[in-house]
């Protein structure tokens, strides 16, 4: 019998019965952000944690994926798991190839270790910068990670807030691979879309061709939140006009995610098949919404 873990205070757990989505998605779409927890007695959490999640299985997973017409799915080691990738590799590879994973790594990973992560779905690596997540790394131990993947053709996944984007800029345009930004670079959506602050992570894009964008999490970002319950579906509006700038003007390095189970949510826990519905307000147009949702994912996780 495993480790029995106590979840956070106030922890929300995922939504059990997620609604139908009424946006039908394109054939092979690829939910490019979600992650697994545990379950805890067989893939314990890290000591180093800064919260313990409830369970969200390999299983749960893979029937939201089917339940909301998903053909694929990306795994991001999530920071309540550390280094220890076990949960994340079991999850992709028990997919049947229809999960590829990115890995949370230390500096004494091993070449046999990386070779390894390769062989079970493993794209890309992820650099946490959000303080209440995780504690610092130093910055030539991340570039010394990203020379070593590099070789193995894996890019760089990037969380974290709008407001630290200035001092990291130096760090993030000197890594030598693709590099995939989480949730936008997090912007705070009441300083607006044609702020300052957005206006630096469109430059970042626009200037730096190596750099992706997940549309994701209009749910972390909203401050209008999520409609009242009265059957309408166009949640979390305020995100909109980001989402879709970033889609307009970069529509080949976008990537669209549900973020089950939706880690560190302390208002309310979406719906994913209103997140789903969300996708037609920011991809307008068929063909947006196949490179968002296909061919973008599938040249980043299945280009063998
Ligand atoms: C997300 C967002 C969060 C957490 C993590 O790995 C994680 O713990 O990514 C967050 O708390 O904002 O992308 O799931």
């Amino acid at each position: 019998m495993g480790e029995t873990f106590v979840k956070t205070p106030g922890w929300l757990d995922w939504y059990a019965n997620p609604s139908k989505p009424r946006f039908v998605l394109p054939p092979g779409a690829v939910d490019a952000h979600c992650h697994v927890f545990g379950p805890g007695a067989e893939f314990p959490f890290a000591p180093e944690r800064k919260y313990t999640p409830c369970d969200a299985s390999k299983a749960q997973l893979f029937a939201l994926r089917d339940h909301l017409g998903f053909a694929r799915n990306v795994i991001v080691q999530a920071t309540c798991h550390g280094a220890d990738n076990r949960a994340m590799v079991d999850a992709c590879l028990a997919s049947g190839g229809r999960a590829r994973g990115v890995a949370t790594v230390r500096r004494s990973v091993t070449d046999a270790e990386l070779q390894s992560l390769h062989a079970a779905g493993v794209r890309g690596v992820r650099f946490n910068f959000v303080k209440r997540l995780v504690d610092f790394t130093p910055r030539d131990e991340l570039m010394e990670i990203a020379g070593r993947i590099a070789q193995l053709g894996w890019h760089v996944v990037i969380y974290f807030e709008a407001v630290d984007l200035p001092e990291l800029w130096e760090f993030f345009t000197s890594l030598p691979t693709d590099v995939v930004v989480d949730h936008m670079g997090r912007p705070d959506v009441r300083k607006g879309v044609d702020g300052a602050e957005f206006a630096l992570f469109l430059k970042f894009m626009r200037e730096h061709k190596n750099v992706w964008s997940k549309v994701t999490c209009p749910e972390r970002l909203s401050v209008s939140g999520p409609p009242a319950l009265n059957g309408e579906r166009n949640a979390y509006r305020d995100v909109v006009p980001f989402a879709r700038r970033v889609v307009e003007e970069f529509p080949d390095r976008v990537l669209w995610g549900t973020d089950w189970p939706h880690p560190n949510l302390k208002d309310h826990m979406p719906d994913d098949g209103l997140l789903v519905d969300f996708i037609p307000h920011i991809a307008v147009t068929p063909d947006q919404q196949r490179r968002l949702l296909v061919d973008n994912p599938l040249r980043l996780y299945w280009a063998d």
